[in-house]
């Protein structure tokens, strides 16, 4: 655990290529994804949910509607390093995401069923590929080539990260 409330289960760190064991391990954290989050939320009054879980942060509502925002993006640059050579990942403004009407205000259930079925699909294609999927390429603007084995990485990691936001808040609040 990091001291920083913005990363309370440390910065993404990669050191790839995967080997299988840790693959798996990985595909299985973001299949229960959704039932994690959703165990991380439970109980939660509307009082709560617009509760920042850091000054300055996002609110619990927030945080569940990026994930869902996030993790669609996610689930299209799987499918595009998949069937294209080497593509550009295009980043969307998360923080203006975060801010659009639904992504501050709609029920939180809309999107923790969004991520229900788009985990499901996502881990049952992640379980499909093959060593040479994982090696294919994929380009982010920013930070340069990487490989599915890395975008894997990635979400893996990123459902933890912003499930801990929330049970670390409730450990901070005593909820
Ligand atoms: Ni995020």
């Amino acid at each position: 655990m990091s001291g920083d409330p913005r990363y309370p289960i440390g910065k993404f760190q990669y050191d790839g290529p995967l080997t299988p064991e840790q693959r798996s391990t990985m595909i299985e954290a973001i299949e229960n994804t959704p039932v994690e989050l959703r165990k991380s939320i439970r109980g939660l009054v509307d009082e709560q949910l617009a509760t920042p879980y850091r000054d300055g942060g996002w609110t619990v509502r927030q945080l569940i509607h990026h994930v869902a925002d996030s993790h669609i993006n996610a689930y299209c640059r799987f499918r595009l390093a998949l069937t294209e050579d080497n593509p550009t990942i295009k980043p969307y403004e998360e923080q203006l995401w975060a801010e659009l009407s639904d992504g501050a205000k709609a029920p939180i259930g809309l999107s923790l069923a969004i991520l229900d079925a788009l985990h499901v699909r996502w881990s049952m294609l992640l379980r499909s590929l093959t060593p040479e999927e994982f090696a294919r390429p994929v380009t982010h603007p920013a930070s340069g080539q990487h490989s599915i084995d890395w975008l894997l990485a990635v979400y893996s990691w990123h459902g933890a990260h912003h499930t801990a936001h929330v049970t670390e808040l409730r450990k901070a609040k005593g909820w």
